[in-house]
């Protein structure tokens, strides 16, 4: 592995121009040259450090819109087929200058996958970037030979089908995102992550409760527009922009009647931004994490800490008098690391509720929604741990490395081996002043306990998950099943650290 080696962008794939809401403007023509080279760990630090605002307003208040939907183009009940381009497309996100994304069909966030417990997914991707890359389902319990693990690549100018079916009991919230060795933060803050969602024809949730899809991305931007390169200190500290789009979207509007409740399904699509969402004058309901509805509400939070790649569902029940409007923000969240992780010290808009004048009267949530089953009594246990310190080979070089059990991700090395349908009993710590996302492919996971300070708190409620937050100096307890053979990858989702290694590759066996 070449740490070294720099991403050189060549003249290859066509660079479309973005669709749907946003400014207008720029046009055919508004294309930006590619964004030259980025410099991978190991290279040398970036001599302008990125701006700590934003350098100029975008555009807010805009009403919220729909994500674009990928279109299912299977006659066949039950198969959902479509085909995902990876391709650079521009967009006017600052006024005077056009911006360059990376992207699936040309859509940022990527286009919406919905489909139904039972159905087959036939998903082509076509690679139009200048980079390999590959798919990854994040969450959802596809074979590992079709996950877009980053031993499956697929070559610039390449294509490949990906192809499963979505197990009934698998409704959820997932999303989509590449997964390629060593590119993967690059290609998502450019703009490829897309939601994914599993329905179930049985929802316990009343469908009188308006749903609204809420997809949470990172940008940054320079003055002229255009997406900078990672500087070391995101290496060191995982990427956040300057600014926080929902649905692509800066600070929209969202509108909700007096006394309604809607149903936000909301996903934290950045690099390494942590989201300690809140919603003001407001408690808001638990309903759902990554892998599907909780066995029952839990209602009255006043906040929910989202790290990235994780997804919630949500009711908020309007408790505004009309005319007058809420905001969502994400509060200021400490999660380690060298030097300032400044915009995570502030107070963050990130959607204002519009509250209008039509009252409606509240729609009562079932008091059971989807009772989940304790896994069991683990019979194998695994023990990780999450650690960084300044890196190995480069003495004064400033880098600072990022490991599980003391190693660095390596493609060709099996680090644990699991039995198929053993319940087991993972225990995760983390002995870095950092807090990490632990996320493991292709399953469902079980919080048993968090330990902190020689305190351990029982999870208060049994919940299916795939990404959880380790806290600086904190351990995790987890139970977990795997169904299927074969390699997945675990890994923490700040994708900084991901592809600077820390990640490992477990082999399900027989
Ligand atoms: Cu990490």
């Amino acid at each position: 592995m070449d740490r070294r080696r720099f991403i050189v962008l060549g003249t290859a794939g066509s660079v479309a121009v973005l669709t749907g809401c946003g400014g207008s403007g720029g046009g055919e023509g508004a294309v930006t040259p590619p964004a030259g080279t980025a410099p991978l760990p190991g290279s040398p630090p970036v001599s302008n450090p990125p701006p700590a605002s934003p350098v100029s307003p975008l555009t807010v208040g805009q009403p919220l819109t729909d994500l674009v939907r990928l279109a299912n183009t299977s006659p066949t009940p039950n198969v959902f087929a479509a085909t995902l381009v990876a391709r650079r497309a521009s967009k006017v996100m600052l006024p005077g200058t056009s911006t360059e994304f990376w992207t699936y069909n040309s859509s940022v966030p990527g286009p919406l996958i919905e489909v139904y417990e039972g159905d087959t997914v036939r998903i082509r991707l076509e690679n139009q970037l200048a980079q390999e890359t590959t798919v990854h389902w994040h969450g959802l319990p596809v074979p590992p030979d079709q996950d877009g693990n980053p031993m499956d690549p697929v070559a610039p100018g390449a294509n490949r089908l990906y192809e499963f079916t979505l197990p009934v009991g698998s409704a959820g919230t997932y999303w989509y995102h590449p997964h390629p060795h060593e590119f993967t933060p690059e290609q998502v803050f450019r703009g490829m992550a897309g939601l994914f969602i599993v329905r179930s024809r049985t929802d316990p949730v009343p469908s009188a409760i308006q749903e609204k899809l809420l997809v949470v991305s990172d940008l940054r931007l320079a003055a002229d527009g255009t997406i900078p390169p990672n500087s070391a200190m995101d290496w060191q500290n995982g990427r956040e922009g300057n600014y926080l789009l929902v649905n692509g979207q800066h600070q929209p509007v969202l509108s909700i009647d007096p006394g309604q409740s809607q149903r936000w399904r909301i996903l934290n699509g950045t690099n390494a931004r942590y989201l300690r969402l809140a919603l003001t004058g407001h408690t808001m309901t638990l309903i759902g994490t990554d892998g599907g509805l909780l066995g029952a509400p839990v209602p009255g939070l006043d906040e929910i800490l989202l790290a990235p790649a994780e997804r919630v569902e949500v009711v908020v029940t309007a408790s505004l008098t009309s005319p007058a409007s809420a905001v969502l923000q994400s509060l200021p969240y400490d999660r380690g690391g060298m030097g300032m992780i400044g915009p995570s010290a502030a107070t963050i808009p990130l959607l204002t509720v519009n509250s209008t004048t039509a009252a409606r009267a509240a729609i009562a949530l079932p008091s059971t929604l989807n009772p989940i089953a304790d896994l069991g009594l683990p019979t194998q246990s695994k023990s990780l741990v999450f650690s960084s310190g300044m890196g190995m080979g480069g003495m004064g070089g400033g880098m600072m490395s990022f490991l599980i059990d003391g190693k660095s991700f390596d493609p060709a090395r099996i680090d644990l081996t699991s039995r198929l349908n053993e319940i087991e009993q993972w225990t995760i710590e983390n002995r870095s002043s950092m807090d990490h996302p632990f996320h493991l492919h292709g399953t469902q996971f079980q919080v048993m306990s968090r330990t902190r300070n020689g305190t351990t708190t029982a999870e208060p409620f049994v919940a299916w998950r795939d990404t959880v937050n380790v806290a600086a100096f904190e351990t995790v307890t987890l139970k977990v099943v795997q169904q299927q053979l074969g390699k997945r990858m675990y890994h923490c989702h700040i994708l900084e650290h991901e592809s600077q290694g820390m990640m490992g590759v477990l082999e399900v066996i027989a």
